[in-house]
């Protein structure tokens, strides 16, 4: 079903739309074809991703899943697994790419707020066998968006890369929504994630940029990442336009994430008030409420659909499981007028069971 982009959008923070600021960086931006790595702006992003990261160099991608599927090309040779949480996003909503594209199959593991522990990792991780397939690549993803926008605590994830280093294996981190955790921490991005070999992050979600995302790492990874990059159609020619609007967000868009934790934190005491859905307030900690709602008597399907004619947005994850999402465009008002129609949606529902 297409929902209609009005109303109060809690689908997910990517459907955020660029600021007027944004929009006249991108009007005037310097351009070159960035195949050739001649488009100033394109590089200067690139530059300042890199320098947020204490890294070498970084490459601008156009999407989130390209910059996770160009990592795992990088680390990996065909028939051999990568390490993921169940839930993670390399596993279930890149299409499959990590086998059609690198030819690896992906090791799950289910673990509590999908916080991956080197216990976990370690019952997974497979070195050489005559048997069974080896361990290629461990990925994490932080924050978690299945888990709810859940943190992995530093010392977890320090001891995840180390241990995973002392194996002779890389670590890639998923970091979509990493500036979501280095702001709820107050620990920057560059501490939080510097055990990792290569680190994705997109500008296109709370950031709130129209489009983009990078991959930070060596300079080494980084040039062979460009040749995958053309490769699945990445060279994007003149796209200093998008990298405009890029370095705004970089520049301006964390601060404004702290409102978006609040704004989550308010959703999620309301919907915990709700009969019939179950979250815990506690647990929200960033930008995504992941809510049960088997107690409601409908489906996902069927509350989407209801909220959406009250002008509501929100997406179903599994028959029982509803996300919201909360962003830079909507307001704490806009919040609390979506938990009364979320509760009435709900109520009315209750009364005619
Ligand atoms: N996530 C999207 C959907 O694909 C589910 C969303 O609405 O949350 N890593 C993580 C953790 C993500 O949440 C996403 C996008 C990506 C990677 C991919 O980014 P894009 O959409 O730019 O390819």
């Amino acid at each position: 079903m297409h929902l209609s982009a009005t109303g109060i959008d809690l689908r997910s923070d990517t459907v955020t739309k660029p600021s007027p600021e944004m929009r006249r960086a991108m009007f005037e931006a310097e351009v070159g074809d960035d195949v050739y790595g001649e488009d100033p702006t394109i590089n200067r992003l690139e530059a300042m991703a890199a320098a947020i990261f204490g890294r070498e160099a970084a490459l601008f991608v156009p999407s989130g899943t390209m910059g996770n599927q160009i990592a795992i090309k990088l680390h990996t040779h065909h028939g051999q697994e990568v390490i993921c949480e169940e839930r993670g996003h390399v596993f279930n909503y890149e299409m499959a790419m990590m086998a059609h594209f690198s030819g690896v199959v992906p090791r799950t593991v289910w673990a509590e707020d999908g916080i991956l522990t080197w216990q976990h990792v370690q019952s997974k991780l497979k070195t050489k066998s005559y048997h069974a397939a080896k361990t290629g690549l461990v990925t994490l993803e932080n924050t978690h968006n299945m888990a709810g926008g859940a943190i992995t605590p530093p010392g977890i994830f320090n001891e995840v890369c180390d241990q995973v280093h002392a194996a002779g294996l890389p670590v890639h981190l998923d970091g979509a929504r990493i500036f979501n955790a280095s702001v709820a921490l107050g620990i920057p991005v560059a501490q939080l994630t510097a055990k990792a070999d290569t680190v994705m992050f997109c500008l296109s979600k709370g950031l709130g940029a129209p489009v983009g995302s990078l991959l930070v790492g060596s300079a080494e990874l980084m040039d062979r990442g460009r040749i995958y990059r053309k490769a699945l159609g990445g060279g994007m020619r003149q796209a200093g336009i998008l990298a405009a609007a890029g370095l705004i967000a970089l520049q301006q868009g964390p601060q404004k994430l702290k409102q978006d934790h609040a704004n989550a934190r308010l959703l999620a005491e309301g919907l915990a008030q709700i009969p019939g859905i179950k979250i815990d307030p506690s647990k929200v900690q960033t930008n995504i409420l992941i809510c049960d709602i088997s107690g409601t008597g409908i489906t996902s399907t069927e509350l989407s659909r209801k909220l959406a004619q009250r002008n509501v947005l929100a997406n179903g994850v599994s028959p029982q499981i509803i996300r919201f999402v909360t962003h830079l465009d909507v307001s704490r008002e806009q919040c609390e007028q979506a938990l009364d129609i979320i509760a009435s949606t709900c109520g009315a529902q209750a009364q005619r069971a």
